[in-house]
């Protein structure tokens, strides 16, 4: 067999349709409800990693983007979980105390709202999995928990399609694939890049203080969210646009309002992302249903998404309807659904 020491993969962002927001665990990573999300397939909302293995280094290294960084310890957590696989795993060649030289780079915007965290976390946790050969003993939805250690919603990038992260206890959760990525070819989308500035309430303390304030989200987590998990399982199932969608818009707003139910509270929407939706009900109203749908995540920048004729139709009239308002937009980038990390060498 060949003796690899150095790997490089990529791994995909995804966009949770009905969202993760607040942990029972901070160690393990257990969210307090059921999410869904769909991988992305654009050349643009990537990260690619390359992990290897360094027999004589003393200390684990890590490159986001060129410039060196710390080792953090979440992504000490990964590693320590994936050279615990390895320990126990007879076909693997890299000795697992070896250290390691970590090199990443993102092509989406770090930090904006842009689930950056997630194709990060899944390309280092899918790079450790081939370096260390995990993948020929365990599959994929177990070892997905060493990118839900690095950042929760990173566990969902590790397989395509459209994808349930599960709450089973308060300690332990799983992902399932609830449909691959042919399952729905016409539906496809566009990230709309309001702007590229680092949030400032990031998703990790603010959904703690949310978990701690907000009596909103209580309701959401026993009642609103397991509703709509088995609403938009069987919508996604039946290729019904409209239900999915106005599922979609719905749990973005409730999350949104969870986030100023919380104290103090925390606004990631901004003008463009508040007319985005407007627009998105305006045109959905001319049409006479829901064409397109929209979903904000932990910033301002908006996910738009419909199928492949109406996406044709609605861009150039939304652009035009941003610029007539004078709110500008930095990039538009299209995607499709995708499938989960590749290994590219
Ligand atoms: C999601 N978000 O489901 C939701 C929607 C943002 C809004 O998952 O603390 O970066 O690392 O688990 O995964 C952002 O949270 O937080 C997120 P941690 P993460 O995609």
């Amino acid at each position: 067999m060949e003796m690899r020491h150095c790997v490089t993969v990529q791994a995909p962002i995804n966009i949770a349709l009905i969202k993760y927001w607040g942990k029972t665990d901070e160690t393990t990573m257990v969210p307090c409800n059921d999410s869904l999300s769909i991988t992305l397939n654009s050349p643009q909302l990537v990260s690619v990693t390359t992990v290897t293995a360094e027999p004589d280094e003393s200390v684990d290294t890590f490159l986001l983007n060129g410039q060196p960084e710390q080792v953090t310890r979440r992504m000490q957590a990964c590693l320590t979980i994936a050279r615990d696989y390895a320990t126990r795993c007879d076909s693997c060649h890299v000795n697992p105390t070896w250290r390691l030289r970590i090199e990443s780079r993102n092509t989406v915007p770090t930090a904006a709202g842009l689930a950056s965290s997630a194709s990060g976390f899944a390309a280092l946790a899918f790079a450790l999995i081939k370096l260390y050969d995990l993948d020929a003993i365990w599959p994929l939805e177990e070892l997905a928990g060493i990118a839900r250690v690095g950042s929760g919603s990173a566990c969902r990038s590790m397989l395509g399609g459209f994808v349930l992260w599960q709450r089973i206890s308060p300690a332990t959760s799983v992902i399932k694939q609830v449909a691959p990525e042919t399952h729905w070819p016409a539906l496809r989308g566009l990230v709309v890049v309001f702007t590229r500035r680092t949030k400032e309430t990031p998703s990790t303390a603010g959904m703690q203080t949310t978990v701690r304030t907000s009596t909103l989200f209580r309701h959401r987590v026993e009642q609103v969210v397991p509703e709509r998990i088995a609403a938009i399982k069987r919508a996604i199932a039946a290729h019904d646009f409209a239900a999915m969608a106005e599922l979609v818009m719905k749990d973005s707003n409730s999350l949104h309002a969870c986030c100023l139910d919380t104290f103090p509270p925390i606004v990631y929407l901004t003008e463009s992302s508040h007319v985005t939706m407007q627009l998105v009900h305006q045109f959905n109203q001319q049409q006479g249903r829901v064409a397109i749908g929209y979903t904000f995540d932990a910033g301002p920048n908006a996910v738009l998404f419909g199928l492949s004729e109406d996406m044709d139709q609605f861009e150039p009239w939304y652009r035009e309807a941003m610029r007539l308002r004078h709110l500008s937009i930095d990039e538009v980038i299209p995607w499709t659904i995708g499938d989960g990390p590749r290994l590219l060498s």
